[in-house]
């Protein structure tokens, strides 16, 4: 009974420490979220910029034509809610099923016209320099 009274009866100093803490660690975690926003749209941005990269998104390849020296590796990214594939038109090429967030990486020695099979509306070539 004498502790139960002993609390009650302390000293309202003594209470908003812990109430400070989690105040500043609240503080520090918008900190975080407002540094680690920017960050990631940056490295978005870097990727979508990175040459032998063809991201797929909005049900379209992205860039739709890219020209890469011969024996680039080209890496094809599902960025899409929806499964893709990278399809040779003339069969030579087949990533087969790729679902979202997986990604086909292909040696490019001669200029490539492909397609989606599951979206034939969905079209890109890889052309060579030079
Ligand atoms: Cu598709």
């Amino acid at each position: 009974m004498s502790a139960v009274t002993d609390m009650v009866s302390s000293p309202p100093e003594a209470r908003p420490g812990p109430r400070r803490v989690a105040g500043l660690a609240l503080v520090g975690l918008f900190v975080v979220l407002a540094l680690a926003g920017p960050a990631k749209v940056l490295f978005a941005g870097d990727d979508e910029g990175a040459p032998g990269e063809v991201g797929m998104a909005g049900l379209s390849f992205t860039p739709e034509t890219l020209a890469v020296a011969v024996g680039t590796e080209v890496l094809f990214r599902n960025d899409d809610v929806a499964p893709h594939t990278v399809t040779a038109t003339d069969g030579s090429v087949d990533s087969g099923l790729l679902a979202p967030g997986d990604s086909f990486a292909l040696v490019i020695n001669e200029p490539l016209d492909y397609l989606c099979a599951i979206h034939s509306n969905m079209a890109g070539t890889i052309e060579l320099e030079g």
